[in-house]
């Protein structure tokens, strides 16, 4: 999985900085430490030290500490020099520790090798490495916040929790099944259905925080569709706030997917002009309808966007669309260019909703219809951040948990059978945090980290 061999590189973003962090980790860091500055340091010491190239001119004044493992991140010993935080200075930097450390194998870590280290040194487990990417990757503050949660364990501890719980559980099925004749009774077993009730609730508990998570980490793909000239691009630049896609009163003006992502309290929300559906000759533009077709069966969220002002005949298109997206996705109907009516029609739908993208008449109303289509229930206290592998695993435990509850209500000699669900319920659930997870998915995981971390 990971090499034997030290490790370095630049911990800090490139470009110019006050400081820039170069970062070793390895078993012994002792010899190279020596190489560079002629002396042992003591762990976790600020110490003032001149790193000098082979002839003896100085490259940089730093701060040099040492961690002595396993008192580190990696849990290795840990050399961390903190230089200026030039580019140029920061490579000739790296260049003289690879020079000096040639003999004790130092080389140049892959991305996400130092926390894949972490990780294999039980420093933290896989949600909170995933944490760190995510931390770093946050778009608004309560993303950050919610990884930084994770970072302290706080998913970990709650996957871990419902872990012991199915634990108990198998517990009381696997002491049963050495008394066969007491198999029936187990079922009635109030303990045993009180049990598996407190693990479904913990699941269903854990589900929906880590749903939530997946939408403050990743946000919502948020597509406008509609017949031409509607007012999808106008609605776009209100919602980003600026012009970013062209309005023209020509129909057929959008012709590419624009895009843009916008924030919405804290959950990102990467909205996605298209060209306007119609029937149509131009081959562009046919392109660009076709691209849109694709954008909306991909979507999370289609805002089926009308113009309240005129009566066109849509020929069927709303029907088209609700045809073409998954039955998961939610669909807003919106009518705009609402400040060219005196009134809202009396004929519209109870729930339609009506803005005008030219006055901003109405946009905050759909900005929180946006949120509640998508599920997000707001900020709340103690939510972390999660991903889509994070919903796939608990996703994959909730169906095992209920096969179990299926041969629970079966009655006679399906105990083992059941005993088995909760095993596979808790494997799955044990891959969130890294337990039994396949060496390639562990390497897919930290190669999407950056160099330095
Ligand atoms: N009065 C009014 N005109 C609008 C509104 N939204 C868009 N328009 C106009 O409708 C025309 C088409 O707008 P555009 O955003 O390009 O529509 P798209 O083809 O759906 O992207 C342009 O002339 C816009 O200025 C609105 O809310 N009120
Ligand atoms: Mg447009």
């Amino acid at each position: 999985m990971t090499r034997q061999l030290p490790i370095i590189a630049v911990a800090t973003a490139p470009g110019k900085a006050g400081v820039g962090v170069v970062r070793i980790s390895g078993k012994n860091l002792e010899a190279i430490t020596k190489a560079l500055f002629q002396k042992t340091l003591k762990p976790r010491q600020a110490n003032l030290l001149t790193l000098r190239d082979y002839d003896g001119q100085a490259i940089d004044e730093l701060i040099a500490i040492y961690f002595s493992a396993p008192a580190s991140f990696t849990g290795e010993d840990v050399l961390e020099l903190q230089c200026h935080g030039g580019p140029q200075l920061l490579e000739l930097v790296m260049r003289r520790c690879l020079e000096l450390g040639k003999g004790e194998g130092l080389v140049i870590a892959d991305p996400g090798e130092f926390t894949l280290r972490a990780y294999l040194n039980n420093k933290i487990d896989l949600a909170q490495a995933e944490a760190i990417a995510d931390l770093i990757d946050a778009q608004s503050e309560a993303a950050v916040r919610g990884a930084a949660r994770s970072l302290q364990g706080a998913f970990s501890d709650d996957i871990n929790a419902l872990i012991e719980e199915i634990t108990q559980l198998r517990i009381l099925v696997e002491s049963t099944l050495d008394f066969p004749e007491e198999e029936i009774e187990f079922l009635e077993n109030a303990q045993a259905r009180q049990r598996l009730l407190v693990v479904k609730t913990k699941l269903q508990t854990l589900r929906a925080g880590a749903k939530q998570g997946k939408i403050l980490r990743d946000g919502i793909q948020l597509v406008l569709a509609g017949a031409p000239n509607v007012g999808k691009s106008s609605l776009l630049n209100r919602l980003a706030g600026e012009e970013v896609a062209i309005v023209t009163p020509i129909a057929g003006t959008t012709r590419d997917r624009v895009k843009e992502s916008v924030n919405i309290e804290g959950v990102p929300i990467h909205i996605i002009d298209t060209a306007g559906l119609r029937e149509t000759q131009d081959v562009v533009e046919a392109k660009g309808i076709e691209r849109s077709w694709d954008a909306i069966r991909t979507a999370d969220l289609v805002i089926f966007l009308n113009d309240a002002d005129t009566k066109t005949d849509l020929n069927g298109l709303r029907e088209q669309i609700l045809g073409q997206i998954s039955s998961k996705c939610p669909v807003l109907e919106v009518f705009n260019k609402m400040d060219l009516l005196s009134e809202v029609p009396k004929t519209s739908p109870a729930n339609a909703l009506f803005i005008s993208a030219k006055t901003g008449d109405g946009i905050e109303t759909l900005k929180q219809k946006i949120l509640e289509a998508v599920g997000w229930g707001g900020p709340q206290e103690g939510s972390i951040l999660a991903r889509r592998r994070h919903l796939d695993c608990i996703g994959r435990a909730a169906e095992h948990i209920e096969k179990s509850e299926e041969f629970a209500a079966n009655g006679n000699n399906s105990l083992e059978l059941f005993a088995e669900e909760l095993f596979l319920a808790q494997n799955h659930l044990g891959q969130i945090t890294g337990k039994l997870l396949p060496d390639d998915l562990l390497g897919k995981i930290f190669s999407q980290f950056c160099i330095g971390k």
